[in-house]
């Protein structure tokens, strides 16, 4: 009746004997190629997931799986089409002992894909005199056309006037890489890929003295633009900017509603929360770049489509033949997984939706591994629940976050468990571009360990929430285009308490200049407290520690190196008015705290400091103990504290931190009158060694200091660096 392939797992017969339980399997096959006719054997396998899982459904109904049977779904090498979300619910799970288990038959060779290939022989030049004479003359000849007419029968969606996030679909990807939605200025352009201003005739802010009503709410904002391009664009057919339009951490697409030649003005079409230019941190230009015009299709790697015409023009970097090139359509994740239990995925590539890639709900002991999830619109995998596990995979080419994990219950104290490990997290963010992290970590108890994040508009890591340990991950290149921003980032909570970052290494933030300190290397803002940073190293991190007039954040054995400021503290829960001031309730801190009944246990036994917050003068960042840091070269910084915080020095507990000057060079800060610090210094000629230099293609820390009783140097050598970041493992054979 049933062709299923039963296998005993055990090498002798001795072995069985001791075995209470066979670890007996069931295998089944899948294969894109078979016909639709397989039975699910190697020899006639399936030619879908959704087959093999009904499949297996109906066996179990049926009594034919044995429930300690562990169940192994092979999936042969090739491209599976996806035109809905494959959807894996409770009764497709399995047990602790007998797992659901679909795995690659070749790791990496399994690709699941939303998208619509499109051959290379259907893209033509263009013809059109009508789109020839749109197009900047030298593009002309080098756009090629394709018309979708006959693939894709519903109209495309069309894009909104205003948005954060993705846009609206579908997306354009060749050989694996997202093509860039016609822009200008271009992604590459040798002055800048930023067009700038810095006059506002209208911040669109609401105006309470306005005679005109519309205007004393918020409302679109316009600005002087003193560059004649804008007079080039079809407004008719509409032109898009993304602007930071006040500030650097906050982006936002909004159509371009009006611009008048003569005065220069380009009328916005929506709102932007914080105006356009409305004031903010230390910068007085403002950036934006046009997209989704036609008429600034005129680089290799630009696209657009003719929505209405249902028409796709693409500027190739290359000749066409023999690549890849595929739109996503699907508008759903590749996959979702819902309320099940025990199911590991292992080896398969998620490419190209219009979506996320990954999406856990509700599920406990599922686990991914060894997968590449990439080429999406949204995030690459979302995990709620418990105990599950994301290893050993790759994520990129992002439109928002990386991976997000969320569950536990904080009320509680309960751990959620979920293991993010030894993941690579790259080039995300790419169409919201800010708060959208590599990894987002809300909920209680996640372990997020040994992945490494690079290559980002904003946040590497942000989070929220309670009792997560944040170990041994490698950050670099992150908050490359933001500011007043963190690679590591949380803010603006009493309640998040619990959480430990610890031997984390992270470099080379910002845009690459070294004097930045709008960047930070962890932040802690807005009062944010109970987090401890211990044993982190700092490596070219703009400002590195950051506490933001938090409490209860001991910041414990770090090493900072070659980094513009080391250490900031202030005071601005003593002098800012949103301070739990009803009036701003983002800010509210006694009012999250009371969420979670805090003066009770398991809070207030757990975070006894915490319970007893208001009866401790809240609004001064007491109880953060700074012990055992080590600061290298710091340029202009060693410690940045405000006046408020000077003041209240007595009141901290501050010792055996040394400030290192390698080549005694003068000049250099040390930590001034401030107690608990230690200036050491080398000379030109016999200079200390505390360095990292690249060894092999590998970071490694050389350090030679002669601190005797000083305990914060002891705990780093020349491996520690080894430690950090990816490692090999059965899914990660080789590390990049
Ligand atoms: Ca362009
Ligand atoms: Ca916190």
């Amino acid at each position: 009746m049933f062709a299923h392939l039963r296998t005993i797992a055990l090498a002798a017969f001795l072995i069985i004997q001791l075995a209470p339980f066979a670890q007996a399997e069931v295998s089944f096959h899948v294969s894109s190629q078979a016909a639709s006719t397989g039975d699910g054997t190697e020899a006639k396998p399936y030619p879908t997931l959704t087959a093999v899982r009904d499949r297996i459904r109906a066996d179990r109904k049926a009594g034919r799986i044995p429930a300690q049977e562990t169940v192994v779904v092979h999936i042969a090498a090739g491209d599976y089409r996806l035109d809905a979300t494959f959807e894996l619910n409770p009764e497709d799970g399995g047990t602790a002992d007998a797992p659901v288990i679909y795995r690659a038959a070749t790791q990496g060779t399994v690709r699941l894909q939303g998208g619509l290939t499109l051959e290379p022989n259907r893209f033509a030049p263009v013809e059109d005199t009508s789109v020839r004479e749109r197009l900047q003359e030298a593009a002309r000849d080098r756009v090629v056309v394709c018309d979708l007419n006959d693939l894709v029968s519903k109209p495309f969606p069309e894009f909104k006037t205003s948005y954060r996030g993705s846009p609206a679909g579908p997306w354009l990807y060749v050989d694996h890489q997202p093509m860039t939605l016609a822009r200008w200025p271009n992604i590459d352009a040798e002055s800048d890929s930023w067009a700038t201003f810095s006059k506002a005739v209208d911040t669109g802010l609401p105006n309470p003295k306005s005679e005109d009503p519309a205007k004393q709410k918020l409302h679109p904002g316009a600005f002087i633009f003193d560059n004649p391009r804008p007079a080039g664009w079809n407004l008719q057919d509409g032109v898009w900017l993304l602007g930071y339009w006040t500030h650097d951490w906050s982006d936002e697409v909004i159509r371009i509603a009006d611009y008048d030649t003569n005065s220069k003005v380009i009328s916005l079409a929506a709102p932007h929360n914080y105006g356009i230019n409305g004031g903010t941190w230390g910068a007085a230009e403002r950036r934006f770049f046009a997209l989704n015009t036609l008429d600034e299709l005129d680089a290799p790697g630009e696209w657009y489509l003719d929505r209405p015409q249902k028409r796709l023009y693409l500027y190739p970097e290359a000749a066409l033949e023999d690549t890849s090139i595929v739109l996503a359509t699907l508008e759903q994740p590749l996959m979702r997984i819902r309320g099940a239990k025990h199911i590991r995925i292992e080896g398969i590539t998620f490419e190209y939706a219009h979506s996320d890639g990954v999406s856990l709900e509700n599920t406990e002991h599922i686990e991914l591994a060894g997968c590449v999830v990439a080429n999406l619109a949204s995030s690459g995998i979302r995990v709620n629940g418990s105990n599950n596990t994301v290893r050993s995979c790759d994520v990129y080419n992002i439109g928002r976050g990386g991976i997000s994990v969320n569950g536990g219950d904080r009320k509680s104290l309960t751990p959620a468990k979920n293991l993010i490990v030894n993941n690579h997290i790259h080039h995300y963010g790419n169409f919201q571009r800010t708060y959208a992290p590599g990894i987002g970590v809300h909920g209680c108890g996640q372990t997020i360990k040994n992945n490494l994040i690079h290559d980002a508009p904003h946040n590497a890591v942000l989070y929220g929430g309670n009792e997560h340990l944040f170990e041994a991950n490698e950050v670099h290149s992150v908050v490359l285009e933001t500011g007043d921003a963190g690679a590591f980032y949380t803010g603006r909570d009493w309640t998040s308490q619990g959480n430990l970052l610890k031997r984390n290494y992270i470099h080379d933030l910002g845009s690459g200049n070294p004097d930045h300190v709008n960047t930070m290397g962890i932040y802690l803002d807005d009062c944010d407290s109970g987090d401890t940073l211990q044993g982190n190293i700092f490596f070219r991190a703009g400002r590195a520690i950051m506490i933001g007039g938090g409490r209860n954040n001991p910041i414990l054995g770090n090493l900072v190196i070659d980094c513009p400021i080391g250490l900031h503290i202030d005071s601005r829960g003593m002098t800012w008015k949103q301070w739990n001031n009803p009036s701003d309730p983002s800010w509210m801190l006694e009012a999250k705290a009371r969420a979670f009944d805090y003066q009770s246990p398991p809070w207030s036994t757990r975070y006894p400091q915490l319970a007893n917050i208001m009866d401790d003068s809240p609004r001064e960042p007491l109880h953060n103990p700074i012990r055992d840091n080590v600061f290298v070269n710091c340029t202009k910084q060693v410690t940045s504290f405000d006046g408020n915080v000077k003041k209240l020095i007595d009141k901290f507990e501050i010792s055996d931190n040394i400030v290192v000057n390698t080549h005694g060079k003068p000049g250099m800060p040390t930590a001034g009158d401030v107690k608990g610090f230690q200036t050491i210094a080398g000379t030109e000629n016999e200079p200390l060694t505390c360095e990292i230099r690249e060894v092999d293609g590998r970071d490694q820390l050389l350090m030679e200091l002669n601190l005797s009783g000083q305990t914060g140097t002891t705990q780093w050598n020349v491996d520690t660096l080894n430690q950090i970041g990816l490692y090999q493992d059965q899914f990660r054979k080789e590390l990049p």
